[in-house]
């Protein structure tokens, strides 16, 4: 089930010690706001927690390849890796945690997961699975109609793409060469659907049957997604249009904080993946050249660390939204 573990080598890339330590901190930043979330679930003050743990590697490796605010994003609702490496922080990831007034994503009116920016150009999000999809494609082709170079890149999981609108936007995308990136993150489970009660045969080849690329790549190696990225996105801009990444993947919490993931998988299974884990893949590669020792890898955890605790402080004493403007920004006025 799981695809090949690779190793790629970041000076092949072009990416110097600056980017490499951004990519870190982003990827750590996501995990540890994350586990932040969970406790303050079980504190009984976050109602719903949606993780990205274990997707940090292909979420902020694919968004690191980004213009943000100048491409469009159409995250799912695991990209918490994605937003913060455009710029969303931790704060504002808390804030609509709790559904509080400066929740910049809506004020606190939408889900957390839901995510929401103009001045990152990340379109807000609905609950129905796939309809993302085809509005990544109406964004791509007014891109390609104005004649600019911007790309947008819409996300979702495998069984996303059992929806008709993923294939609707597929087709679309193929049709006009629209600059458009799909990245599936493959993480073995829809809630408690294994993958193969989900998707037959394979993600990426169904990219031939739209005419353009598909590529499957080892969702945990944050380099390799960020390589296979970097192409999608050069191709995007020189007009030469849409491609497919599948990004073999593990959903290492349960579904969400109202799940209980024990009735439907073992344990052993969990543990298997987390020897995996792409925070600990990318800390081991950084260590072996060079580029992080053990003091620097100290310090970066401690600053994160103080950066989520006072994140979470000042989400926590800052007010809820106003009852009564629950309506606002929500219908046009007339
Ligand atoms: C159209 C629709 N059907 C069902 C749901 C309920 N639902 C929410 S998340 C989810 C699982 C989606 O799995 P996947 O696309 O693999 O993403 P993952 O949660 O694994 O990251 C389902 C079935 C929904 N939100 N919308
Ligand atoms: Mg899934």
């Amino acid at each position: 089930m799981a695809v090949e573990e690779t190793r790629t080598c970041h000076e092949s890339l072009g990416l110097d010690e600056e980017d490499l330590l951004k990519i870190y901190r982003n990827m750590l930043l996501a995990r540890r706001v994350d586990e932040r979330s969970w406790i303050l679930n079980r504190q009984g003050k976050a109602a719903f927690v949606i993780s990205c743990q274990g997707q940090e590697g292909c979420q902020v490796g694919a968004a690191y390849n980004l213009r943000p605010g100048y491409d469009y994003v159409y995250p799912y609702y695991r990209d918490h890796g994605i937003v913060m490496t455009l710029g969303m922080t931790a704060r504002d990831e808390l804030l609509a945690l709790l559904g509080k007034k400066e929740d910049p994503n809506s004020g606190g009116r939408q889900m957390p997961g839901h995510f929401s920016s103009r001045e990152l150009n990340i379109v807000t999000a609905s609950a129905p699975i796939g309809v993302q999809y085809p509005q990544a494609a109406g964004s791509a082709l007014a891109f390609k109609m104005r004649g600019e170079d911007g790309v947008v890149l819409a996300c979702g999981g495998e069984a996303s793409t059992s929806e008709g609108d993923w294939h609707e936007a597929m087709n679309m995308a193929g049709i006009h060469d629209l600059p458009l990136i799909f990245l599936i993150q493959n993480n073995v489970y829809a809630i408690s659907v294994p993958e193969p009660l989900q998707v037959a045969g394979s993600i990426a080849k169904r990219a031939e049957g739209y005419g353009f690329p598909g590529h499957q790549v080892d969702g945990n190696d944050v380099l390799a997604v960020y390589e296979v990225a970097r192409e999608a996105v050069d191709r995007a801009r020189r007009g030469e249009g849409p491609t497919l990444i599948e990004a073999k993947t593990y959903r290492m919490t349960a579904h969400s904080s109202d799940d209980d993931d024990r009735r439907y998988r073992e344990r052993e299974e969990i543990e298997g993946w987390r020897q995996k884990d792409p925070i600990v893949r990318f800390e081991r590669y950084l260590m072996e050249n060079g580029v992080m020792s053990e003091e620097r890898k100290e310090e970066i955890g401690q600053q994160i660390k103080d950066e989520v605790a006072k994140a979470s402080e000042y989400a926590e004493n800052a007010p809820f939204a106003d009852p009564e403007e629950a309506m606002e920004r929500v219908y046009a006025e007339a």
